[in-house]
């Protein structure tokens, strides 16, 4: 049966619960709009940092550069380069629902894994299936009984079709019983995106950015990354982030970026990202009262 991408779709008004019930069903769901009255300006903010970057990924060890994309650009660090990023997208209150319903069994808070422009060039091939759950390999062993524990959000920054490269997924894949079963690119679907579509994924989903098969049509996407806040994220943004930019942020932002604290409440275990056991928020307030 022909899967139909309409009936993994929601609206940006419609509630956490529904978007849920489809990503457990299907892997992903797609949220029509949820950004669209943010991109032009994340648009505007990074367009210098974009226009100036070349393809292909410079600091990868070579054998991952092919799994990058030679014809791809990748803007990392978009949280340090975007005051709307900061402000708008990661205080996404219909994105956070979804993201606190569906870490919850697993852990208590999250991070920002990684934020990263991808924009696949004209002539560029389709990148290799894999589930983002790989960049922690130990889950791979278990198959769909695998906990949660990254997710993705890729956002489309421009209007794009199944020719540009639309991602390609296979709905349904987070449920299979070996994660060693290589995907079949025949049983992909493109999600075909218009600016500020989301499209939220398990990290447990096979995947892949498809082909960009135009002659001059580059396709823009920003993916954000979370994994549970007992994981290392990818980007070692708390370490790049002046405190001065942190303090502006909300404390659900600061939180997902590393300045406040991880605490194992609902499933215990304690705190973890302290200092001196104190919750990191609360050090960073007092150190600089003393300073004064
Ligand atoms: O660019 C895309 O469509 C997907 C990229 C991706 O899945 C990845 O790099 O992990
Ligand atoms: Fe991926």
């Amino acid at each position: 049966m022909r899967f139909n991408l309409d009936d993994a779709t929601i609206y940006a008004t419609d509630s956490a619960e529904l978007a849920y019930a489809m990503y457990k069903k299907h892997g992903y769901v797609l949220i029509k709009g949820l950004f669209k009255d943010d991109v032009d300006a994340l648009n505007n903010d990074l367009e210098p940092y974009i226009a100036t970057k070349g393809v292909g990924v410079e600091h990868m060890p070579e054998s991952m550069r092919e799994f990058a994309g030679r014809n791809t650009k990748r803007l990392t660090r978009v949280p340090i380069l975007s005051q709307t990023f900061r402000d708008e997208f990661l205080n996404n209150s219909l994105l956070l629902s979804c993201l606190d319903t569906i870490f919850k069994e697993v852990s208590d808070s999250y991070w920002l894994c990684t934020a990263q422009i991808m924009e696949v060039q004209p002539g560029e091939k389709a990148q290799i299936l894999h589930r983002d759950l790989e960049v922690y390999p130990i889950f791979k062993r278990y198959g769909k009984e695998a906990p949660e524990v990254i997710m993705n959000c890729i956002v489309a920054l421009s209007d794009y079709t199944e020719e540009m490269g639309a991602t390609r997924a296979i709905p349904g894949s987070h449920l299979w019983d070996d994660y060693f079963q290589p995907g079949n690119p025949e049983d992909t679907y493109p999600i075909e995106m218009e600016k500020g579509d989301a499209f939220l994924m398990s990290g447990k989903t096979i995947h892949g950015a498809g082909a960009n098969i135009t002659m001059n049509k580059p396709r823009r996407a920003m993916a954000m990354g979370f994994n549970v806040g007992w994981l290392t994220p990818e980007e070692a943004l708390p370490l790049i982030m002046p405190l001065e930019m942190a303090k502006t942020m909300t404390q659900r932002a600061q939180q997902m970026l590393g300045f406040r604290s991880f605490h194992n409440t609902v499933l215990e275990g304690g705190s973890l990202w302290t200092v001196d056991f104190e919750e990191l928020g609360e050090y960073f307030k007092r150190t600089e009262t003393a300073a004064n």
